[in-house]
């Protein structure tokens, strides 16, 4: 019993070591990694940033004394390939580890399982499954991107208790309190990009950065089929410091307007990229967007973007926060536009719900189940 506790203990050292990859890492998981000599922890490590070294790799490399023997605990199966950096398993079999406890599996084709294997192979006990819920939701933006090849995405609404995100005159500064607000930046640290609609634009004028403490700046990504973002305004300005892609449709980059003002934006840092059909298809823009590695979105959109991402089924999680406050009127938008479903039956259901409360808000996440054939 006790060694049950004391192994999901390292474990979640592990994951506090895991998390401060955040932001630094996509597309590659976040990892963490704690090994453990005569009941002490003689080094730790974590994956700190694309490219580099892998969370076991850094921990053995720091290692004040010699790990052999020693148990290692690791968030993340350890991987047994080539990448930008040799593979785990080598160094852990090289150090002479003594066991290697292993929180959630890597499902990357390149090591599902054959890390687990190739240990067990070389003489080293592996156990699996060490507080793998906790390991797997740490990584849930990897495990979607690895397994579908596209990015996971995200909805994120602010709204009043009988669900509008403003009045009915646009007016909706602010529904949540200051602590929610400052989470959502939280949120733009840890996704890869935030999708907004030309309407968010034009009426707020946004920067749409992260403005998190270290934070890295998510690629901002503007749906605007007909290109009508003004060229002063913020995310334009900005085009060159922040990665910024405007979707447009193909129809409006074959007129010679269309075709000019792209042309201005690309010269200002932006990259224009089309979809066909009259205005962008959500879908389409999300495997162009998996081709340039971004491997999750955060929409923070109105009424129309939300309806538009729900009908093409593209959002895998919803971040709904909810402020006191009653705003009323026919008029006044709710988070999801559009037609809505038809009856209850074909509505959006949310999974695995969860409810944090934060300052005077709440925060509402949940998992979309989408109807059967609809
Ligand atoms: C680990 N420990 O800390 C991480 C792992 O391009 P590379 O070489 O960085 O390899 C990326 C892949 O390695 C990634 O897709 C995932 O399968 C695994 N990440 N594995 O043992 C780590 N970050
Ligand atoms: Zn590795």
């Amino acid at each position: 019993m006790e060694t049950e506790i004391t192994k999901e203990n390292y474990m979640r050292r592990a994951l506090t070591l895991a998390a401060k990859g955040e932001g630094r890492t996509s597309p590659n998981p976040m990892v963490g990694c704690v090994i453990v000599k005569d009941g002490r922890i003689i080094s730790e490590g974590y994956h700190e940033r694309y490219g580099e070294y892998h969370a076991e790799r850094n921990a053995l490399m720091r290692c004040g004394e010699d790990p052999e023997g020693a148990d290692l605990y690791v968030t993340l199966e350890p991987c047994c390939h080539q990448g930008k950096t040799p593979p785990c398993t080598d160094i852990i079999l090289e150090k002479k580890i003594g066991r290697v406890f292993v929180g959630s599996p890597d499902s990357n084709p390149l090591v599902a399982g054959k890390g687990v294997e190739i240990l067990r192979r070389g003489g080293i006990p592996v156990e699996t499954g060490i507080l793998e819920e906790e390991c797997r939701k740490l990584n849930e933006v990897f495990y979607h991107y690895i397994s579908t090849g596209l990015p996971f995405v995200a909805a994120k609404y602010a709204m009043s208790c009988d669900g509008k995100i403003a009045c009915a005159s646009g007016d909706s500064r602010w529904i949540t309190g200051e602590a929610a607000r400052r989470q959502v930046h939280m949120l733009r640290k840890r996704y890869s990009s935030i999708l907004a609609g030309i309407g968010t634009v034009l009426a707020d004028d946004p920067l749409l950065n992260c403005r998190e403490e270290e934070g890295v700046d998510p690629v901002r990504i503007i749906c605007d089929s007909r290109l009508r973002i003004p060229e002063d305004s913020q995310i334009v300005r900005t085009g060159k410091q922040i990665p910024t892609i405007i979707a447009a449709s193909e129809g409006t980059l074959s007129s010679r307007g269309g075709r000019a003002k792209a042309d201005r934006l690309t010269a200002a840092g932006i990259e224009v990229l089309t979809t066909e059909g009259e205005t962008v298809d959500l879908s389409a823009l999300m495997r162009h967007l998996a081709d340039r590695n971004i491997d999750s979105v955060l929409i923070e959109g109105g009424s129309k973007i939300n309806a538009a991402a729900f009908a093409s089924k593209i959002v895998n999680k919803v971040y709904a926060y909810v402020g006191g406050i009653i705003i009323g009127g026919e008029k006044a938008p709710a988070p999801v536009g559009g037609e809505g479903a038809g009856d209850i039956a074909g509505a959006v259901r949310l999974g695995n719900m969860e409810v944090e409360t934060i300052g005077e808000d709440i925060c509402i996440t949940g998992y979309p189940v989408y109807p059967e054939g609809k």
